[in-house]
């Protein structure tokens, strides 16, 4: 049987471009035009394969890069349940990340295909639109506290950035790129129509939840 469902929003992009404020504008911005909206983040480092990932990020310990992968993978799987749960209520979901970043980010180290690092997340949920925030890496190596974290450098995320454009042009996922000019206070609301978000007309169903 199928339902009315929330929207499965996602914002990509390369480290510090600013997805995590564009999020929070946009749930804002859903909840103010009377929408349920929420928003979720990957990695989610509350849980215990959250709070690995997190010490490898902080470079407090040391993962093998297969290793790593696979459980960022697993964190977003083990979210699964509650993601369907919410968007089966009807709640529009705001995620900051998901499979794209796992993709381009383990990609852009030596000896890593795009293919084999999108193999574990096929099968999550199919977002409605990803809205991908295009900031010039050296603009964001300018932005407060870069460089603490595991693969914060221009070098890196430049890559990182290279592996996102081949990532978008995949046809079969609802891309669309913000420039840093056009999102400044603007993302957040042109999302909702172009997610279709609470028309109604969204349902859960296999063609719509699938990766890949
Ligand atoms: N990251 C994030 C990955 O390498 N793989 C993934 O699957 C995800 C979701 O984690 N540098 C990287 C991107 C970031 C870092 O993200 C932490 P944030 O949004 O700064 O907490």
């Amino acid at each position: 049987m199928s339902c009315r469902r929330g929207a499965l929003i996602v914002l990509e992009g390369v480290d510090r471009a600013g997805k995590t404020t564009q999020c929070q504008k946009l749930v804002h911005a859903l909840q103010q035009s009377g929408r349920a909206a929420e928003m979720m983040r990957f990695p989610d480092r509350t849980t215990k394969i959250g709070q690995l990932i997190s010490s490898y990020l902080e470079k407090k310990s040391n993962l093998e890069d297969h290793t790593v992968h696979l459980l960022f993978s697993a964190n977003r799987w083990e979210m699964v349940p509650l993601m369907k749960q919410k968007l089966e209520q009807g709640i529009n979901l705001v995620v900051d990340r998901y499979a794209f970043s796992g993709v381009a980010f383990t990609s852009a180290k030596p000896g890593f295909s795009l293919e084999w690092c999108m193999n574990p997340d096929i099968g999550l949920p199919k977002p409605d639109l990803v809205m991908f925030l295009q900031l010039n890496p050296n603009m964001a190596a300018n932005r407060g506290e870069y460089g603490i974290e595991r693969y914060e450098t221009s070098a890196f995320q430049r890559t990182v950035h290279q592996r996102f454009e081949e990532l978008m042009q995949d046809s079969s996922v609802n891309w669309k790129r913000y420039l840093q000019q056009q999102w400044r206070g603007q993302a957040h609301r042109c999302a909702f129509c172009r997610a279709g978000a609470g028309s109604g007309r969204s349902r859960l169903g296999t063609d719509r939840l699938h990766l890949g």
